[in-house]
């Protein structure tokens, strides 16, 4: 199981979980998600500001500690979540080694404009030029160095990725659709190849980020997907993604399962200095 795991992963960039967690916890999950997104809209404890506009798809850090006034138990089956043995020895198993805990994110139906979302590999973001990206591409080889767990909370199809597609450049059909004309194209419905993973609640899709994939998000379809993002522990990635300086807050973790608080420990202790710096600049 483990080495086909790993071998559909190094070969084809996704892996489809089905019910990594059960119905009765997928309902839980997606009840506390649904309240941290509640007040996210209303003010995102990170900035004291509404969270999003109207057409918003995704928010980032669930498990910030101002979200769980009302219910500080939520903390913990939500870290629980992310650090669940099954969850963790699958994350091993591709990433072939330890897992080091990177974020927490929620996708959901926009309340305005929705939109099929526009290909993409995230390699894009940190290096927009095609030859450098090309090059971290090559460079990072087939296991990947992170992983996206995307677990549905509510059934959902909207996650498509291109098997294959993190082992190589975009062939000249992808890259017209993802690339050209400064990406006019890229919410196109021809992406040769694409595959659509549908999930009931409790399943995760598992991809590497740097294979050729997207999202999608109407309004009035429900997208309830919770996304735990792991790297290699050799592998650590300090940007606003891993900026958590809540870690540091007096009691943060107290109230976490041992085995739960002691995954989060490494991450702590590799970020921790990333946090002192820019909480005093
Ligand atoms: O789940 C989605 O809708 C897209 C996610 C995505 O592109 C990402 O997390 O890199
Ligand atoms: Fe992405």
């Amino acid at each position: 199981m483990t080495s086909d795991l790993q071998e559909q992963w190094t070969q084809e960039g996704y892996v489809v979980l089905r019910h990594v967690f059960d119905g009765e916890r997928a309902a839980r999950l997606l009840t506390i998600c649904n309240t941290v997104l509640d007040q996210w809209r209303r003010a995102n404890p990170e900035t004291g500001q509404p969270g999003g506009a109207p057409d918003a798809t995704v928010m980032r850090h669930l498990n910030h500690p101002g979200y769980f006034r009302n219910h500080p138990e939520w903390l913990g089956d939500l870290m629980d979540a992310v650090a669940d043995p099954a969850v963790l020895d699958t994350a091993r198993a591709i990433l072939g080694e330890e897992p080091l805990f990177r974020c927490t994110s929620f996708f959901f139906e926009p309340l305005e404009g929705g939109k099929d979302g526009n290909w993409h590999r995230d390699s894009q973001f940190g290096e927009p030029d095609d030859e450098k990206e090309r090059a971290v591409i090559a460079k990072v080889g087939n296991a990947g160095t992170s992983i996206q767990m995307q677990i549905a909370l509510a059934p959902s199809d909207d996650i498509e990725y291109v098997p294959g597609s993190h082992l190589r450049w975009d062939t000249p059909a992808e890259y017209a659709i993802r690339k050209a004309d400064g990406g006019a194209h890229n919410r196109s419905n021809e992406m040769p190849g694409a595959l659509r993973l549908a999930l009931e609640p409790g399943d995760a899709a598992l991809f590497n980020p740097y294979g050729l994939h997207r999202g999608r998000y109407h309004t009035g379809r429900l997208r309830r997907t919770l996304m735990l993002t792991y790297t290699k522990r050799s592998a650590p990635h300090a940007d606003y993604f891993s900026r958590q300086p809540w870690f540091l807050e007096p009691g943060y973790l107290d109230g976490l399962q041992p085995a739960t608080r002691a995954f989060f420990e490494p991450f702590v202790a590799q970020y921790r200095d990333f946090w002192m710096e820019k909480s005093s600049a």
